[in-house]
C-alpha cells in the first residue's frame, strides 16, 4: 500500500469522472510566491467554472496528495524550493521513505492520476529533448508515451530543443491533437512551425481519439496542444533572443538535472521582465479550462 491521500471531494466524483488533474512542480520550482499560490488556486477556479472538479496532485510529508487543500497548497507554494523535490517518476520510492514534500512533474502527476483513476491532466508545458550540448531528455516524455492520460498543454518549453521533441513524441508513439489550432504551440509564442497529428475542434473529438486508442491496447497518453491566448502570447522571434541566453548561461553556471527547468523558467523571467510569467500564467488558466471541457465531455461519453 503507498501513502496516499484523496480528497473527499475527489473521492466523490471518481464514479462520474469529472475530474481534472493538476501538476504542482510548477507551484514549488517553476513560479515564485505569492504568483505560484495564485496561479494554483486561479486553475482550480478555472475548473470549477467550467463544471469539473479540480484535483492539485503533491506530495506532503511523504504522502500523495490527490486534491491538496488551500493550506497544503499554500505550504507548498511558500515554502523555500530547495527543501522540496521534484517528483517524477524516479522519485516516488524516494519521496515516501523519507517522508519527503514536493511537487509532482508532468511524469509524476500522470502516474499519480492513474493511482487515483483520473484520466483528464492539465498543465503549463511539458518536459522535453533540451538545447545545448549536455544530453537531458526529461522523463516526461517516457511516462507519457506508457500511461493512458489525455494530457492538456501548450506543446512543450520553448526554452526546449522542439524539433527534436516533437520527433521524440512521433518515435514514442504519443498522438498530438492540436486544439482549435494546425501548429504545435511554442509555448509563449502561438506557433513553433511544427504541425500536429491532427487538428480537433471540440472536447468530444479528443474524447473519441483517446478512447479508440485506448480500445487498441496502446497504452500512451494522448496530448493535447493548446496555443496560448493570443492577447498575451508572445512573437516568436522576440523570446527566441532570450533563450538562446538563458540557455547559454544554464551552461555556463553547469546547471544540470533537474535543476535545468527551473533554471531557465526563472532566467527567462528576468531576461523578459516578466512578460514571459505573464504570458505563462495565462496560459495555465487557459489549458485547465480546455481540460474541464474534455473531463466533462469524457464523463458524459464513458
Ligand atoms: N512547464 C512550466 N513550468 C514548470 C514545468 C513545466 O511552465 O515548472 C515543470 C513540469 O512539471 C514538467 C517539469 O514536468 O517542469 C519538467 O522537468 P524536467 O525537464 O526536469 O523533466
Ligand atoms: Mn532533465
Amino acid at each position: 500500500m503507498i501513502p496516499m491521500h484523496i480528497n473527499p471531494e475527489v473521492k466523490a466524483h471518481l464514479v462520474k469522472n469529472d475530474i481534472v488533474a493538476l501538476e504542482s512542480t510548477v507551484i514549488t520550482h517553476g513560479l515564485p510566491y505569492p504568483q505560484n499560490e495564485k496561479l494554483a488556486l486561479d486553475m482550480e477556479q478555472e475548473v470549477r467554472e467550467n463544471g469539473c472538479i479540480p484535483a492539485t496532485v503533491g506530495m506532503v510529508r511523504g504522502e500523495l496528495v490527490i486534491g491538496l487543500n488551500k493550506e497544503q497548497i499554500h505550504d507548498l507554494s511558500s515554502t523555500n524550493s530547495s527543501t522540496m523535490r521534484k517528483i517524477s517518476q524516479r522519485d516516488y520510492g524516494i519521496g515516501f521513505a523519507k517522508k519527503m514534500n514536493g511537487g509532482t512533474t508532468v511524469a509524476g502527476t500522470i502516474l499519480a492520476s492513474l493511482q487515483a483513476g483520473i484520466k483528464v491532466f492539465a498543465t503549463g508545458g511539458i518536459g522535453g529533448v533540451h538545447r545545448g550540448s549536455i544530453f537531458d531528455v526529461s522523463a516526461d516524455l517516457q511516462v507519457l508515451s506508457q500511461n493512458p492520460m489525455i494530457v492538456v498543454c501548450a506543446g512543450a518549453k520553448s526554452i526546449l530543443d522542439l524539433p527534436a521533441t516533437v520527433e521524440k513524441l512521433e518515435t514514442l508513439g504519443i498522438p498530438v491533437l492540436g486544439y482549435q489550432t494546425n501548429d504545435f504551440p511554442a509555448f509563449y509564442s502561438t506557433s513553433s512551425g511544427l504541425g500536429v497529428d491532427l487538428r480537433v475542434d471540440t472536447p468530444e473529438e479528443v474524447v473519441e481519439i483517446a478512447q479508440y486508442q485506448w480500445a487498441m491496447g496502446i497504452k500512451s497518453s494522448i496530448l493535447v496542444v493548446v496555443p496560448p491566448p493570443s492577447d498575451v502570447a508572445l512573437p516568436n522571434e522576440e523570446v527566441e533572443k532570450e533563450i538562446q541566453k538563458a540557455v547559454h548561461d544554464a551552461e555556463e553556471k553547469g546547471i544540470r538535472g533537474a535543476k535545468v527547468t527551473p533554471f531557465l523558467l526563472e532566467r527567462m523571467n528576468q531576461l523578459t521582465d516578466g512578460k514571459s510569467m505573464h504570458t505563462n500564467l495565462a496560459l495555465l488558466t487557459n489549458n485547465a479550462r480546455v481540460a474541464a471541457l474534455i473531463a466533462k465531455a469524457y464523463s458524459q461519453k464513458k
